[in-house]
């Protein structure tokens, strides 16, 4: 059994699509972001970057951090959604590491700007719109005579699809995107896909916008996780 500790955001739910797909059983734990228990000394031995998605496998005692790795363990385990032969490895695995390393952080910007700023920062929008933007048309681009990222549906796919799906509240629009919107048409209709995307939706969810919400996720610094562990781990703000 594995645990997955989870709140249903965008990168926690690569890892419930994944779940979902590749079979394995697991449990949802959750962690309320916007209450801080990504602060507790329990959930930092698995997270040391006090974020989730985090698994902990009870089958081998081994715990992943980095919604990537936990994609790269579960695939390994599973023996599912990543070839194993070197090429088309490597092949998925740069497409892993281009969702990781630029659409997430790119979109998360974005929505915090959209979303959550105090006031409006025209800059800050228009550089993370254009990334974006910019963003989406590497995969409408990569996607033109091609199903999926990377050779077979893939974790790569998996990684990526939260990150389109919220394209709405991102201020985005798929329509100049014909290959992506095919893409995500094609996706959103597999089972485990709907499954994942819904894990946890019926979570009372506190509202991101207020103020303590806001202090434990936006005002976070290494002094202030610090004090939080000192005084117990619960509450950042
Ligand atoms: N690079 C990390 C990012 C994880 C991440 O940013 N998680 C957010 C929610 S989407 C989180 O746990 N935030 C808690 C916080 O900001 O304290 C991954 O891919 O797993």
């Amino acid at each position: 059994m594995i645990d997955l500790y989870y709140w249903p955001t965008p990168n926690g739910k690569k890892i419930s699509i994944m779940l979902e797909e590749c079979g394995l059983p697991f449990k949802l734990q959750a962690v309320n972001i916007g209450r801080g228990e990504q602060f507790t000394d329990e959930f930092l031995r698995i997270s040391p970057n006090n974020r989730m998605p985090a698994i902990v496998d009870n089958e081998t005692g081994i715990s992943v951090f980095e919604s990537g790795a936990i994609l790269m363990y579960l695939a390994e385990k599973s023996g599912q959604f990543m070839p194993a032969e070197t090429a088309p490895r490597y092949e998925v695995l740069q497409w892993l590491f281009w969702q990781i390393g630029g659409l997430g952080p790119m979109a998360g910007q974005l929505s915090h700007f959209i979303n959550y700023a105090p006031e409006p920062n025209p800059y800050a929008l228009e550089r993370y719109r254009n990334e974006y933007d910019r963003l989406l048309g590497v995969m409408n681009t990569r996607l033109d005579n091609r199903d999926f990222l990377a050779g077979d549906y893939s974790i790569a796919d998996m990684a990526s699809f939260p990150w389109v799906a919220g394209y709405k509240r991102f201020d985005a629009d798929l329509d100049p995107f014909p290959n992506l919107r095919r893409w995500f048409d094609e996706l959103k209709t597999r089972p485990a896909v709907r499954r994942g995307m819904d894990a946890g939706k019926d979570w009372s969810r506190p509202q991101l916008t207020d103020e303590k919400a806001r202090k434990i996720l936006f005002g976070q610094t290494a002094r202030s996780i610090a004090k939080s562990r000192s005084s117990g781990g619960e509450k950042q703000a």
